[in-house]
């Protein structure tokens, strides 16, 4: 099935289809990640295959993945993939808007500004908007939680990223402004070209400008401010590139919508499935709670930097949680020169991606896969093997996250403080469907069932 051999180049196996241009778009969007299980058993850890006109060629298992995560993003470019997506929802001057090196230093400018004296004054914080939130749950009924989680992380991302004039500022309309700039993250965005006159994206770019106005104005009033303040948006403003420039407001702007964004959906989809595994499984659950009144007493002392990291049960939770569920099912780079991998060669063009998803269920690499075991965490890499590129839930190399650590901070404190508040069950729908429809797979009919518990 592989294509020609040219010379001693040997392309990729590349997936037959009989549906021109489309290609093997439908099957894969459908179900995804069994699509690219079953071709990993048919062709190996290297293939390649069509979707609506373009080539994809998908690297799988650690050896593979290893040549994304090495590579230079000269030869491996994420811009070219995400900025479509990305550009118009953040704008001018930040992320792949810039040459690789420029937001290098950004991101380094952001790893400063999450740093653990910044976490200690973060839980509480999160902790206050936690208890706050789910007042308007009362003592038991059945909630969507995933819209709960989504709700809670904008105004946990608002008080600890943004600062005390965003978080003041905060409310219904303010938060359909971010609900339409994040429609921008659609796959419609990432497929159709940018003029097409979509309402969606309509929405998307007058958000983005009412957005931008309303950081523009608390950034304003920062610099006016008299009082000091120890925080990121602070960072920001301190911050300066190696030639000494500082960042424009336009660039601030645009890094807080970015920070936003970041921290919004891959927390809101994972506290969410952490939730329902939790829920589906009341002695991990309560193993859980154990651990809180185990750590900070029966009578639930006030969470702390500290104590949160010594919560190893719920971290290995939240570990194997985003080893099922990692909010990012695909990492993506264009192709610009020819690379080899595991004796084949691939060509510029072609859409290189690596799959979290797929490299953390291979069945030759985790036992019992598809088992939702925290425990597994107990050794040190969890899996059968201590491959470097198998548990990738925040990527590696260049493009590696920086917001694991604050993640791992704010997921934890939010299930600290909801398990103390409430026992959870499977709601009517029961556990949740996958929606593979949305970028980062979201959860189908997410409604718990909850008990407030007796204190
Ligand atoms: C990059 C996952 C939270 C900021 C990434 C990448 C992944 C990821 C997989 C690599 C993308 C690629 O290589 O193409 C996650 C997960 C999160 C999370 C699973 C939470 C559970 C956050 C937060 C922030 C953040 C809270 C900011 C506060 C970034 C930045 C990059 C990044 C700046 C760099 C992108 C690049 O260099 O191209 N994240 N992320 N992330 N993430 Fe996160
Ligand atoms: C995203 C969100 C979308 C996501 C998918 C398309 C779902 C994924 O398949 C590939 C990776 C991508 C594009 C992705 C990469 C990193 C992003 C852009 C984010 C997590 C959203 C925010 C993050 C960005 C780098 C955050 C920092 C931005 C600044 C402007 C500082």
């Amino acid at each position: 099935l592989a294509e020609k051999p040219q010379g001693d180049k040997r392309a990729p196996p590349h997936i037959p289809s009989t549906i021109p241009y489309l290609g093997h778009a439908v099957s894969f969007g459908l179900s995804p990640l069994e699509f690219l299980l079953a071709a990993y058993e048919k062709y190996g850890p290297v293939f390649s295959f069509t979707m609506v006109g373009k080539t994809f060629t998908y690297l799988v298992g650690s050896d593979a993945a290893a040549l994304m995560f090495n590579s230079k993003n000269e030869n491996l470019n994420a811009e070219e993939v995400y900025n479509k997506l990305t550009g118009p929802v953040f704008g001018k001057g930040v992320a792949y808007d810039v040459p690789h090196p420029v937001f290098l230093e950004q991101k380094k400018m952001l790893k400063t500004g999450l740093n653990i004296a910044r976490f200690r004054e973060h839980i509480p914080m999160i902790v206050d908007e936690t208890e706050e939130y789910f007042k308007r749950w009362g003592n038991s009924g059945q909630k969507d939680l995933f819209q709960a989680m989504s709700e809670l992380i904008i105004l946990t991302a608002s008080s600890c990223l943004h600062g005390p004039e965003i978080r003041s500022i905060m409310n219904e309309a303010v938060a359909q402004l971010y609900w339409e700039l994040d429609g921008g993250f659609s796959a419609e965005a990432w497929l159709l070209p940018t003029w097409v006159p979509l309402p969606s994206f309509k929405k998307r770019d007058v958000a983005h400008k009412k957005v931008k106005q309303i950081f523009y104005n608390a950034i304003q009033k920062r610099r006016e401010s008299n009082e000091t303040h120890d925080d990121m948006l602070q960072t920001l403003l301190d911050s300066t590139y190696k030639s000494g420039r500082h960042l424009t407001d336009d660039e601030i702007a645009g890094m807080m919508i970015g920070l936003l964004l970041a921290g919004q959906h891959t927390s809101s989809t994972t506290s969410t499935w952490m939730a329902f595994f939790l829920a589906q499984n009341k002695e991990i659950q309560d193993n859980c709670f154990e651990e809180q009144q185990s750590l900070f007493g029966k009578e639930l002392a006030p969470l702390d930097y500290d104590s949160l990291k010594e919560c190893s049960y719920i971290e290995r939770c939240l570990k194997e949680t985003l080893r099922l569920r990692p909010p990012i099912m695909t990492m993506m780079r264009m192709c610009k020169t020819e690379q080899t991998v595991l004796g084949y060669t691939i060509p510029p063009g072609h859409q290189v991606c690596v799959s979290p998803t797929t490299n953390q269920k291979l069945k030759d690499m985790w036992e019992d896969a598809a088992t939702f075991n925290p425990d597994r965490f107990l050794s040190k890499t969890g899996a059968v093997s201590d491959d470097k590129f198998i548990y990738i839930p925040f990527g590696a190399g260049r493009h590696r996250c920086i917001g694991e650590s604050f993640a791992y901070v704010q997921i934890k404190t939010i299930m600290s403080t909801f398990l103390r508040l409430f026992e959870v069950e499977l709601g009517d729908p029961g556990f949740p469907e996958i929606n593979y429809a949305t970028m980062i797979h979201t959860p189908l009919n997410p409604i718990i069932k909850y008990k407030k518990r007796q204190s």
